[in-house]
């Protein structure tokens, strides 16, 4: 099937993307505002990207590109969807903040806590990693202990005591422990192994009455896609109430993506405390932490656990994140999505099969992982053995046939409310010729 806009391979021109880089490079570190845009997992130079539209983007060279990155996970419904863009433009007529509590944040509150009954009591803040470090502080606040637990591989954004074996852009980078974290402030950071209970237990005999809380992705999305195998969040729940450690679901990128509500939706599992981020703002800057009253009501200035924004609760942010939750509660999308993305996985799989190529493929819902190994991924240490080089060579190949994945082997890959059936037997297409060259 010949692609509309393919262009012959290396025919694409990228001559602005090149020029903006060089400027960029100059000015900004690594030419991004955050290190996963800069392709260093892949090699070459970033796209500018200078439209969106649906499941499409256009970069600065006017090239057009199917989009499985969907800003790494809120643009479920795709890019500039009317609904979000209405919304928004409305709300600024009013002005764009106040500094001030406004009815925006209550109505967003009704909508996340519809859909997550664990959050009894939620704070907006500005991002994932702000949502991450208030629960963090709240759970070490109510359980007057120090230590938690994260998962090698799973990222929480970039809090300097969860820069410890993390996901995403630190694994990417290689660089999973960051420089300038002193010591001092990860020795309370233990590390256990995901879908691995015993390494929980484990720690827990070692620091016995020590751990406010086990932090989790409850279904991976920054060491690729890894999901949770036979009983391991049940087991997590059961060791936390046991050892009155506090269990929190970081459903940054899984909150609204697997279902409406999230893993804990999936599983009809309870954590203690949830964060969200990504999909509530719809596009703008927007996180969020919450769950049971009697710990969420620890925080400032209900409590004496401090935490504060200028900007948390933005009016113009919460309206655009009313506005996706609101479509989304009208197209019940999750059964569409994910026979869709079953769809394109199905197809890429059976792809690979027919040129002799090795790939598992991780999914869960709308997001996956097409990693270049033979065995099931079910923690970071498969992963990390996954052939990272074919993955650039697969990437750049795909990006040639006009098909936009993520620049890494460790994200996850998303696809929207907006990409139709032909562009996921486009993607099918396009992935066949390049597993012919691979
Ligand atoms: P932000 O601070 O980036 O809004 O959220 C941090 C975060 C927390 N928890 C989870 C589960 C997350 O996935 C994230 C952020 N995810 C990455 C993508 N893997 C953001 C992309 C980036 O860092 O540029």
């Amino acid at each position: 099937m010949q692609l509309t806009f393919v262009k012959k391979w290396g025919m694409i021109k990228r001559k602005q993307s090149e020029m903006l880089f060089r400027e960029a490079a100059q000015r900004m570190p690594g030419g991004v505002s955050s290190p996963v845009r800069a392709f260093k997992g892949v090699g070459g130079t970033p796209l500018f990207i200078k439209k969106g539209k649906g499941p499409y983007l256009w970069d600065a060279d006017g090239n057009q590109y199917i989009d499985y990155i969907g800003s790494w996970g809120p643009m479920i419904l795709g890019h500039s969807h009317p609904a979000i863009l209405q919304a928004v433009k409305k709300a600024l007529k009013l002005g764009t903040s106040f500094g001030a509590p406004t009815e925006s944040e209550i109505f967003l509150s009704r909508l996340v806590q519809e859909a997550f009954p664990s959050i009894e009591k939620i704070r907006f803040v500005n991002s994932g990693t702000e949502a991450v470090m208030g629960a963090v502080r709240v759970a070490r606040a109510f359980t007057q202990r120090k230590k938690i637990i994260k998962f090698d591989g799973c990222y929480h954004g970039h809090a300097d005591y969860l820069l410890v074996k993390a996901g995403s852009g630190a694994a990417t980078l290689g660089i999973p422990d960051s420089a300038g974290v002193p010591e001092e402030f990860v020795q309370n950071t233990l590390v256990a192994r995901y879908n691995d209970t015993a390494s929980v237990e484990e720690l827990f005999q070692k620091n016995s009455g020590e751990i406010a809380a086990i932090i989790v992705e409850p279904i991976v999305g920054n060491m690729g896609t890894i999901l949770p195998r036979r009983d391991f969040l049940l087991k997590l729940r059961e060791i936390a109430s046991r050892e009155k450690a506090l269990l929190i679901f970081d459903e940054v990128m899984t909150g609204f993506r697997v279902a409406f509500g999230g893993v804990q939706e999936l599983y009809n599992l309870k954590p203690d405390l949830t964060t969200l981020g990504k999909i509530i703002g719809g596009g703008f800057p927007v996180g969020a932490y919450g769950g049971r009253r009697e710990i969420m009501q620890l925080v400032a200035p209900e409590g004496p656990v401090y935490q504060a924004g200028t900007l948390s609760g933005n009016p113009i942010a919460m309206a655009a994140g009313i506005a996706t939750l609101n479509q989304i509660k009208k197209l019940k999308p999750y059964e569409s999505l994910s026979q869709k993305t079953q769809k394109l996985t199905l197809g890429l799989k059976e792809a690979a099969n027919r040129h002799g190529v090795t790939v598992t493929i991780e999914r869960a819902g709308s997001m996956f992982t097409l990693f270049f190994t033979g065995e099931p991924v079910i923690n970071a240490e498969v992963a990390r053995r996954a052939d990272t080089q074919k993955f650039g060579r697969f990437f750049h190949a795909m990006l040639e046939r006009g098909i936009y994945l993520p620049p890494s082997q460790f994200e996850a890959a998303f696809v929207s409310v907006a990409h139709t059936e032909k562009n996921i037997a486009q993607t099918i297409a396009a992935a066949e010729e390049v597993f012919k060259t691979l």
